[in-house]
C-alpha cells in the first residue's frame, strides 16, 4: 500500500528551506558506499515527515500571525523551520555503479542531461556529435548522485552536511556543492526577477487537497509505479521512486529591468511589461484576475491567487506568451486531460546574492544568481523536458493562439529561433511584436536523478 513513509520529502511536499545545498559527488568504492550507507538513512527525510511539519508550519504561523500561505513547502519563515531535511538522488551512472543495471524506463535520464543540451535549446558550441554546452565544467563532469541538504541557516544545513560526508567517507568524492538560499525579508518567497514562486503546483491525487484553481493530478505523474504509472513495466525497486531534474539556471536581473524600462518607457510600463512576461505581478496576483495593477493582498491571499482560468484565443488580459501560460495553458485550446499528464512539482531555490547598487545602476550583472531549479515528475520527456523543448521554446505554443505568441520571454531557448519575436507584451497593442534581442535566463547545467524511495534505499542501495 501507499504510504508518505515512502517517499523521500522532497519530491511530495518539499523540503522546508530557508537554505539548502546541494553536494554532486562521485562513487569511488561501492561496496564500502552501500555498507556505509545504511547509516545515512536515518537521516533521510521522508514525505511523511515533511507533511506533518506543514502543518505544524501552519499551527505555528496562525500562532505567529503569518499569512497562511506565507512559507507553504518552498519558502518557510525561519521561525518555523523545525527539521534539516536530507534527501538523496543517483544518476543513471550512479545506478549502474551501485550494480542496479536494470534500466529505470525513461531513456532521456538514461542518457543524462548533457546528451539533452542541444534539444533544450541550451546555448553551446558545433551541432550534433560536435555539440559542445557551454556549461559549467562542473556539470561536464561524470556525476553519480547529489545529496540535498536543506535546514534554516547555513550552520544548521553545514552541521548535517558534515554528517553526511563523514558517513560515506572516502567510498565518495564531492565533485562540487551549490547553496540555495530565499531571498530576503520582504523578497521572502520571490525568485530574482522579483516575482512571488511557488504558488502554483499540481495537487497529487490522495496526497494533497486542492485549493481553489489547483489542478490535481494522478499520482502515476509524480510517482513510478502508482496510478497510472502502474502499468509502466519497470524494475520493482523504482516503485515510490520519481525523477528529479537539476538546472542552474542564471538569471540576468538588472539586464531585465533595463530592458523592460527602456522598452515601455516608464517604471509603471515596465511593471506592466514584466507581469505580461511571467502572468502575474510580483506580488503574485495573476493578470487574469487583475491585468491593470498589481494587488498585492490577492497575491497574498492562498484561497484566490490560483483561482483563474485564461481565455481561449484571448490576450487581452494576459499574452500567451507569459512564462505560466506556456507552462500550464489552463483554459486554452488543449484539455486539462492532457495538460495534467504534463505537469511537473517544482521545488528550485534562488541562489546568488541581491543585486547591488552598482550592478543596478549599470544595469549589468557582476556576480552570478539565479534560480537552482528543481523539478520532479515520472517521465522526463512528459514532463520537463516537453516544458522546456516543445512549449517554452516554440513560438507557436499553446496552438491555435493567434497572432503567434512567440517563445517564453523569459526561459524560451532558442533552438534556431533568432531572435526570438513575441507579440502581446504591449497591453494597448496585442498584435504588436517584440523583437527580444537578449536572454536573461541561461542553463549553466544539470543533470538527471532518480530519487528512490525509502523501501529502495534500505533494502536494495544500502546492505
Ligand atoms: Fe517557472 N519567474 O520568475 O519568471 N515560474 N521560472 N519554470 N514555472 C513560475 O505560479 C521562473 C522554469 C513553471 O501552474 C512563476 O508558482 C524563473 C522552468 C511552471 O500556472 C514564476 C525561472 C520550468 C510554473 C516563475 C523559471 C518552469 C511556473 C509563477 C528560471 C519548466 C507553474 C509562480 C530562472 C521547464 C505554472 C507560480 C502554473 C511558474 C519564474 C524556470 C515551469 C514567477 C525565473 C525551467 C510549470
Amino acid at each position: 500500500p501507499f504510504s508518505l513513509a515512502n517517499v523521500q520529502g522532497d519530491v511530495l511536499f518539499g523540503l522546508p528551506k530557508q537554505t539548502e545545498k546541494f553536494l554532486f559527488f562521485q562513487i569511488n568504492d561501492v561496496d564500502g558506499f552501500r555498507t556505509n550507507f545504511g547509516n545515512v538513512i536515518p537521516l533521510i527525510t521522508t514525505a511523511e515527515q515533511t507533511s506533518g511539519n506543514i502543518s505544524e508550519i501552519r499551527q505555528t504561523k496562525q500562532r505567529i500571525g503569518l499569512a497562511a500561505n506565507e512559507g507553504d513547502g518552498e519558502t518557510v519563515h525561519p521561525a518555523v523551520v523545525t527539521v534539516s531535511g536530507v534527501n538523496i538522488a543517483f544518476s543513471a551512472k550512479g545506478l549502474s555503479k551501485i550494480g542496479l543495471v536494470d534500466e529505470v524506463g525513461d531513456p532521456e535520464f538514461q542518457k543524462g542531461q548533457r546528451a539533452d543540451a542541444e534539444e533544450l535549446g541550451d546555448e553551446g558550441t558545433g551541432s550534433g556529435s560536435s555539440y559542445e554546452p557551454k556549461w559549467e565544467s562542473q556539470f561536464l563532469q561524470e556525476i553519480h548522485g547529489v545529496a540535498l541538504i536543506a535546514g534554516d541557516s547555513h550552520e544548521s544545513v553545514d552541521e548535517k552536511v558534515q554528517s553526511v560526508k563523514e558517513i560515506l567517507s572516502t567510498t565518495i568524492t564531492e565533485l562540487h556543492s551549490i547553496t540555495g538560499d530565499v531571498r530576503p525579508d520582504s523578497q521572502r518567497g520571490h525568485e530574482h526577477f522579483g516575482y512571488k514562486d511557488g504558488i502554483s503546483q499540481p495537487a497529487v491525487d490522495g496526497v494533497d487537497t486542492p485549493k481553489p484553481g489547483q489542478m490535481s493530478v494522478d499520482q502515476g505523474t509524480a510517482l513510478f509505479g502508482r496510478g497510472v504509472d502502474a502499468n509502466t513495466d519497470r524494475p520493482d525497486w523504482t516503485l515510490d521512486g520519481s525523477i528529479m531534474v537539476f538546472r542552474k539556471l542564471a538569471q540576468q536581473v538588472p539586464e531585465l529591468d533595463k530592458f523592460l524600462l527602456d522598452t515601455a518607457g516608464s517604471q509603471e510600463g515596465a511593471d506592466l511589461m514584466g507581469a505580461r512576461f511571467v502572468g502575474r505581478w510580483k506580488s503574485g496576483a495573476p493578470l487574469m484576475i487583475t491585468p491593470t495593477a498589481d494587488d498585492p493582498a490577492l497575491g497574498d491571499d492562498a484561497s484566490k491567487n490560483n483561482d483563474f482560468r485564461f481565455v481561449n484565443n484571448d490576450q487581452s488580459k494576459c499574452p500567451f506568451h507569459a512564462h505560466i501560460r506556456k507552462m500550464v495553458p489552463r483554459g486554452d485550446s488543449l484539455p486539462d486531460s492532457f495538460l495534467k499528464q504534463h505537469m511537473i512539482l517544482r521545488r528550485g531555490i534562488p541562489y546568488g546574492p541581491e543585486v547591488s547598487e552598482s550592478e543596478k545602476s549599470s544595469g549589468v550583472t557582476s556576480q552570478d544568481r539565479g534560480l537552482l531549479f528543481v523539478c520532479y515528475q515520472s517521465s522526463i520527456d512528459a514532463g520537463f523536458k516537453l516544458l522546456q523543448q516543445g512549449w517554452a521554446n516554440v513560438a507557436a505554443f499553446p496552438p491555435r493562439a493567434s497572432p503567434t505568441p512567440g517563445q517564453d520571454p523569459l526561459i524560451g531557448q532558442s533552438t534556431g529561433e533568432s531572435p526570438r519575436i513575441i507579440t502581446g507584451a504591449f497591453a494597448n497593442d496585442t498584435s504588436k511584436p517584440l523583437t527580444l534581442l537578449q536572454h536573461w535566463v541561461d542553463s549553466k547545467g544539470g543533470e538527471y536523478f532518480f530519487t528512490p524511495s525509502l523501501p529502495t534505499l534500505r533494502d536494495v542501495i544500502a546492505k
